[in-house]
């Protein structure tokens, strides 16, 4: 049974005589969603439901997408409302053409065509939206019934229950306990293979002869084409590469996917997870968040696929624990603690980072290799692995001190996996340290040889990684230092940075002096507008 919370007043509820408006989000393309599971549970016929699904400005501009996030959304909401049609639904859709500003705008529009008793909305994956929908209780004068989203393992008040009375929210623990309680790669109450995490096993870089499948993808069909012409024209300004669009639009495309990804590449996935390649923005990973995100995979049915690949050897226990981790535990986690901490959350700065976002995040024009690579895969593709993520982009951002508030806007609208639920821990909490360490336990903070270690970009690079000071360093070398010094005070209360404190307290005063001056160089170049 789908269980709902009525934000309206019991008063409203009289006019439940009406049809029963189901409203469906971009990122709600599941056919079980529950404002839909409802609306069954409750014996209400087809006949009796109005689906409304609306491309809206309000959510196409809150942030400035990424055009292939737009197109690829609103092709795949496209095709879901004509799936629901021929289930016999009666479908209001409202393209982007209509001019509807708001989700509140379509709800006002649906009113003004039917006679409407109810409405009944999955809660939606950005706290800004379920305030908005809250608010409508003054604004619609209808019943306005929110439904648990069931598409993730659990629910919020699990987190709120685990969560409580904890010291420290680690993500490692939380997973342990999904584990247990959902029977993933259990034997006998023990875990497979006899340890939790193989993540020791997960980090090698990428050999030079390795062959690695092309990612499965699709010719844009006549709905994609059409949306991809509105993009054109109506986001000609927002960020990145529309064309080739090759992105699956449809659960059946979605699932050839997830079918590629177990058949070719999870067997690698473990031991080549945080590898990078000038060559291959895809690598071993799967490319399905787009889909998990916006509802056409399921995350249970890409755990049991994955799980039964262990099972009959197709894949090793340190690729399949190493990729269910992800999914049961990291996408799980941090949905767990996006809502319960928001709305405080987003507004974290603990380390008080105030320097604006480079503009080469726009255009890819640095002389840094890693940086231009990541960059130039997120303008192409609206996506970059998570290691990019991490320890390129993310990495520099700690490193430099950008502003937490214009970080977690350039993710949100980059990826077209992006969503604030799942954006912002990640962001705020894994590589900004902007909670002070609610969700990492130290700052994933790195110099230039991590990346050199990981990957093929410094060998093609302007900068020596080999080099730690003056103008040709790599600018992670001394950029690395200069951060552990600004904040030495705040890391050496850390057990898990002493042997970093005790380096930096090995510096000489003169070392020091250097990468300080080379620091404000770089910092001086780069807010001067020069390409560093
Ligand atoms: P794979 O590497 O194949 O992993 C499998 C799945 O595990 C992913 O599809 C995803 O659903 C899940 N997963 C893996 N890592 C995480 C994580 N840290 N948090 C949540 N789920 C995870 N993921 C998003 O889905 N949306 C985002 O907006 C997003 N923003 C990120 C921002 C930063 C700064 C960082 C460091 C990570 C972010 N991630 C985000 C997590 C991760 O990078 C992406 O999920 C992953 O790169 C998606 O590619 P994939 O499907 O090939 O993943
Ligand atoms: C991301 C997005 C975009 C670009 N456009 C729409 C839209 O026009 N209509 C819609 O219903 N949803 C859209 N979305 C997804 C929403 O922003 C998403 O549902 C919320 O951010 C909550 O997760
Ligand atoms: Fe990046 Fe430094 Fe390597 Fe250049 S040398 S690719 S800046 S890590």
């Amino acid at each position: 049974m789908t269980e709902t919370s009525t934000l309206t007043s019991e008063q409203t509820s009289s006019k439940n005589q009406g049809k029963t408006l189901c409203l469906i989000l971009g990122d709600q393309l599941s056919k079980d969603i529950s404002s839909l599971q409802y609306a069954k549970d409750n014996g209400i016929a087809k006949g009796s439901i109005i689906v409304l699904m609306a491309e809206v400005a309000a959510e196409a501009q809150y942030v400035k997408h990424h055009k292939k996030k737009i197109a690829f959304l609103f092709s795949a909401m496209r095709h879901f409302a004509q799936q629901l049609k021929e289930q016999g639904y009666t479908v209001e859709y409202c393209q982007y053409e209509q001019g509807l500003k708001s989700l509140k705008a379509a709800v006002e529009y649906a009113q003004s065509r039917y006679e409407l008793g109810e409405i009944v909305v999955t809660e939606p994956g950005e706290y800004r939206l379920k305030a908005e929908f809250e608010g409508w209780q003054n604004d619609v004068d209808l019943p306005v019934k929110l439904c648990t989203d069931q598409r993730f393992l659990t629910d919020t008040s699990f987190f709120a229950q685990w969560a409580k009375g904890r010291k420290q929210l680690r993500m490692e623990y939380f997973y342990r306990e999904m584990r247990k309680r959902h029977h993933v790669l259990m034997e006998d109450g023990e875990p497979v293979g006899g340890q939790w995490n193989f993540d020791k096993s997960n980090r090698q870089a990428l050999p030079e002869d390795i062959d690695i499948t092309a990612p499965k993808i699709f010719t844009p069909d006549s709905i994609s084409q059409e949306v991809m012409a509105l993009v054109e024209k109506e986001f000609a300004d927002h960020f990145g590469a529309l064309e080739p669009f090759y992105f699956a639009v449809t659960r059946e495309q979605a699932l050839q996917v997830l079918d590629e990804f177990i058949e070719n590449r999870l067997p690698w996935f473990g031991d080549y997870q945080d590898a990078m390649s000038e060559q291959d923005p895809w690598l071993f990973h799967s490319h399905i968040s787009f889909y998990l995100n916006c509802g056409l995979l399921n995350p249970q049915e890409v755990i049991d696929l994955a799980e039964h690949a262990y099972h009959i050897g197709h894949a090793r226990i340190n690729a399949v624990e190493g990729f269910i981790r992800q999914v049961l535990g990291w996408r799980e986690y941090v949905r767990g603690l996006y809502w319960h901490l928001m709305p405080d959350y987003a507004q974290n700065n603990a380390l008080n980072a105030k320097r604006d976002l480079p503009e080469f995040f726009w255009t890819a024009k640095t002389e840094m290799n890693c940086l231009k690579h990541c960059v130039q895969n997120t303008i192409d593709n609206a996506y970059a692995h998570h290691i990019q993520r991490l320890m390129v982009l993310g990495n520099f951002m700690l490193l430099a001190g950008i502003e937490p508030k214009q970080v977690n806007e350039w993710y949100l609208l980059v990826y077209a996996d992006a969503y604030e639920w799942v954006e912002l821990p990640n962001v705020s909490g894994m590589i900004l340290f902007a909670d002070g360490g609610i969700l990492a336990s130290k700052p994933y903070a790195a110099s230039g040889s991590y990346i050199h270690k990981m990957s093929n970009y410094c060998q093609s690079c302007h900068y020596n990684v080999k080099e730690k000071q003056g103008a040709t360093a790599c600018p992670f070398n001394y950029l690395y230092w200069n951060f552990i010094f600004e904040h030495q005070s705040m890391l050496s209360k850390n057990p898990r940075m002493n042997l970093v404190i005790r380096n930096a307290q090995k510096t000489s005063n003169d070392k020091r002096e250097q990468i300080k001056r080379d620091s404000q160089i770089f910092f001086k170049a780069l807010a001067s507008g020069e390409t560093v």
